[in-house]
């Protein structure tokens, strides 16, 4: 329908060389420009100067860590990190008026860039039943709203609660507590679609769902595998560790169909080698793989080490380490044994050479960090595949140890740290037992929904009211259309944003927008400025205190929302100290810490700069899986054949995105300018399909019957693999099925689409 999806509009593409080295002074120039564009020079210095800093705020871009030690004082962030901030720090503001000059079905015409462009939301908003704009009303009258929806349904289950990785800790955990006393486990969260499938993996395989290392890990390794990622965009700050790596003697070698700038070559903006353009080069092993191809490759790998330990028994493999920590090797080199060589390089896609070069690079080395990200969880396959890259870590006893370990390298910067504070639709029944212990009240045991499950619930009518906080629902999840329906079919939809988006257009018969504070926002309760918490990649609990003075004094703090709503939800039946949590929120943190283990003396530690790591046995080599032992997994890889006409299609980030919020239109790294509709295809691709580069196309999928369509996309010769091509999220959206998931962690694999490519009708 109208609004769903970006209207196709082309823009003006210009193409130009990728880029050989990521960062350096156009980084510098583009983060300041972003800044000062949006926020003015005051207030964008005021942000830019505390972001990161201890007893700053946490950047709300990604999950990487901040160093322990010293910090740069003239700036700790990147260009993507100073984007993030610049939409967050905007001075422009939706009033009333706005609303009221913009009805639903025009702001359904804007494409995702120009909506995001509009400002900050600033005062509640509702949309009556058949309404065609959305109008303000009052807090107290917005909670009130909910409330009724919510005590009429049938069940708590048809009620359905989302979280996006940018909420606190502190309003996680009230937020988790909230739908829980309510009578709910249906939290789906932006992780069911992001790294559910590392958490799952490892959970099996190591006993705890979160990665290893710490940032000194990567100045003590000697080598470091990158697969599936792309940070030069997604984690820069990431350069900055690789580079100190490669200083001291480590060898990375990176796994991607895509040659991606940020993997090749680093100009690091903080040092002067940096500003004289001076790259330091990344990779010292590139393996273009096959979409998908990484499994194949990581077996073709192992064998090699097999054979060489075969001849050299105990040189290769750490057998102590193995012995002592691991359970199923037996039967992982049996299952080994039996794979072809040159089949596995033949599906991974890697010349045989490069196989053997990146093998011997491992041989002989036992300090070896592995990096992921979406490019391995966002497959069917993913589970075992990234249980694959754990069975490699543990023949070369890798985890567990400094300079060594698992690397999943979250996305959004406290997406880690709201499913530790209990955002999760799987609820351990430990969690539940110590909330009913703390707060009295029976939560709910059953398993509830996560995000494919609700989307299907809510098409099905089964779940009725959808409550959102944070994200863009519509356009991060899979099969737009689908979801669309889903969402129209509920009777109310909220959302707490910061910003507008698609989500908001795309709404239930009642519809909400409760505008609440970004991270950069001074938070004063009770006339006190309160910091909250969260968890990077690396386990590390900080504290973030906004520095901004907000848009509007219409705003909310998260924490502040919750409690209020659930008083009004509650009213007396709830003996939560909803009242208290949030006059302060060192109240939130001190139940945390009942609650939650890991967190003791919270108050306190956080509270020492640079704030305190959560314990973490897969670091120090134990391993609480139930054999007490690392477990190797056995599993065939998943060999993909197309038909004749058929490509798989990854769904990626451009440079100036965060998800679905667009910065800008350009791709600088990868050399595309002002166009999102494009679609990267190898030119021998386009030659076979009677193409050429700068046509208009039509992409489609079957699955299971349904067809699906996205129309208007311009080809772009790409060094990619052949049948591999590539397409920006959210754009593509439309083609995922929303039934094609993950084993065991139900994320729709957004990096394996099925497509044909068809001449498009639409001229450019
Ligand atoms: N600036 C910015 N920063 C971000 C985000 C953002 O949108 N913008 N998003 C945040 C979030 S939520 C997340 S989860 C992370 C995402 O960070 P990434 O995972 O780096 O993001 P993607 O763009 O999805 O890139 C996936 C990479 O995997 C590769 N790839 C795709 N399929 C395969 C495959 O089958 N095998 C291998 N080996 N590689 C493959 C692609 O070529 C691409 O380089 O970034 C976070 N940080
Ligand atoms: N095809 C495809 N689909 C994907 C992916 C892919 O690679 N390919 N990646 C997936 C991944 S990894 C992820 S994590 C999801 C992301 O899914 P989401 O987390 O749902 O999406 P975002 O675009 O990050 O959400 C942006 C919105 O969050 C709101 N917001 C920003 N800051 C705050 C805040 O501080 N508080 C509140 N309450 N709201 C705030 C703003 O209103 C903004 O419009 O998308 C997934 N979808
Ligand atoms: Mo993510």
């Amino acid at each position: 329908m109208q609004g769903d999806q970006n209207p196709v509009k082309f823009t003006g593409l210009k193409l130009t060389k990728p880029k050989t080295a990521a960062a350096g002074v156009p980084a510098v120039y583009y983060s300041m420009k972003q800044v000062f564009e949006e926020a003015n020079i005051f207030r964008g210095m005021k942000a830019l100067l505390k972001m990161n800093q201890k007893g700053g705020f946490d950047c709300p871009s990604c999950a990487w860590p901040d160093p322990d030690d010293d910090r740069s004082p003239i700036g700790e962030y990147c260009e993507n990190g100073a984007k993030a901030l610049a939409d967050e720090a905007t001075t422009k503001r939706l009033t009333p008026d706005f609303f009221a000059t913009h009805s639903i079905a025009a702001l359904g015409e804007l494409s995702d860039y120009e909506i995001g462009k509009k400002g900050r939301i600033a005062q509640p908003m509702y949309l009556a039943p058949g309404a065609t704009h959305y109008t303000p009303l009052s807090w107290q009258a917005a909670y009130d709203k909910v409330a009724q929806h919510l005590q009429s349904l049938d069940s708590p289950n048809e009620a359905v609660f989302y979280t996006s990785g940018r909420t606190s800790n502190e309003a996680a955990f009230l937020y988790q507590l909230m739908v829980r006393e309510y009578g709910t486990n249906n939290l789906p969260d932006c992780s069911n679609m992001c790294h559910e499938s590392s958490g799952v993996a490892l959970g099996e395989a190591v006993g705890i769902g979160k990665g290893s290392v710490k940032l000194e890990d990567f100045y003590d390794t000697e080598v470091i595998i990158i697969l599936g990622q792309n940070p030069g965009t997604n984690h820069p700050r990431m350069l900055t560790a690789l580079q100190k790596a490669k200083a001291n003697g480590a060898c990375i070698i990176a796994v991607n169909p895509l040659p991606e700038t940020g993997l090749l070559g680093f100009m690091n903006p903080q040092t002067v080698s940096g500003w004289l353009h001076r790259p330091t080069h990344l990779a010292d092993i590139f393996l273009q793989v096959k979409i998908n191809g990484d499994m194949a490759l990581l077996k073709a790998i192992s064998l090699l080490l097999l054979e060489a330990e075969e001849q050299q028994p105990g040189r290769i493999f750490d057998q102590q380490f193995i012995a002592r920590k691991t359970d199923g090797y037996t039967a992982y080199l049996q299952h080994l044994r039996q794979q072809d060589f040159h089949q596995l390089v033949k599906a991974s896609g890697v010349p045989e050479e490069k196989v053997r070069e990146a093998a011997k690079a491992l041989m002989h080395k036992h300090k070896i960090i592995a990096c992921w990200a979406m490019g391995l969880t966002q497959h069917k396959n993913a589970v075992d595949t990234i249980r694959e890259v754990v069975n490699l870590l543990l023949l070369k006893g890798s985890i567990g140890k400094p300079g060594a370990g698992t690397c999943p390298v979250r996305g959004h910067s406290n997406v880690q740290g709201d499913r530790t504070m209990g955002i999760y639709e799987q609820p351990a029944p430990a969690l539940l037992d110590k909330l009913q212990e703390v707060y009295g009240f029976q939560p709910p045991r059953e398993h509830g929904y996560d995000v494919v499950h609700a989307i299907q619930a809510m098409h099905r009518g089964d779940a009725k009211v959808f409550f959102a906080m944070g994200g863009n629902f519509l356009s991060a999840t899979p099969d737009t259309e689908f979801t669309a329906a889903a969402l129209r079919n509920c009777r109310l939809t909220v959302h707490v944003s910061t910003k507008l988006n698609r989500s908001h257009v795309v709404h239930g018969q009642e519809a909400l927008i409760l505008p609440c504070f970004g991270r950069s926002d001074k938070d004063i309760q009770q006339g006190e400025a309160q910091f909250v918490t969260c968890e990077n990649s690396m386990g590390v609990i900080q504290s973030s205190k906004g520095v901004l003075q907000p848009v509007s004094d219409d705003l909310r703090s998260e924490p502040q929302i919750i409690c209020e709503l659930a008083q009004t939800l509650f009213r007396e039946k709830s003996a939560t100290p909803w009242g208290q949590y949030m006059q302060h929120y060192d109240h939130i943190r001190n139940d945390i810490e009942k609650v939650i283990p890991g967190f003791d003396n919270y108050n306190v530690r956080v509270r020492q700069p640079g704030g305190f790591y959560l314990p973490n046995g897969s670091r120090v080599g134990q391993f609480n899986t139930l054999s007490g032992k690392a477990g190797f997994n056995v599993a065939d890889p998943d060999i993909i054949t197309l038909d004749e006409g058929e490509y798989i299609m990854m769904t990626i980030r451009s440079h100036d995105q965060f998800n679905t919020t667009i910065y800008g239109l350009d791709d600088r790294y990868r050399g595309i300018y002002h166009e999102r509709r494009v679609i990267l295809m190898n030119e021998k691709d386009l030659q076979k399909a009677g193409l050429k580069a700068g046509d208009v196309v039509d992409l489609y999928n079957t699955f299971e019957g349904v067809e699906r369509v996205a129309r208007g996309f311009i080809t772009v010769a790409y060094d990619i693999p052949e049948t591999c091509t590539a397409t920006y999220f959210p754009e593509t959206n439309v083609l995922v099925p929303v039934k094609s998931v993950a084993a065991k962690s139900n994320t729709p694999t957004s990096k394996m689409v099925i497509i044909t490519i068809k001449p498009s009708a639409i001229k450019r």
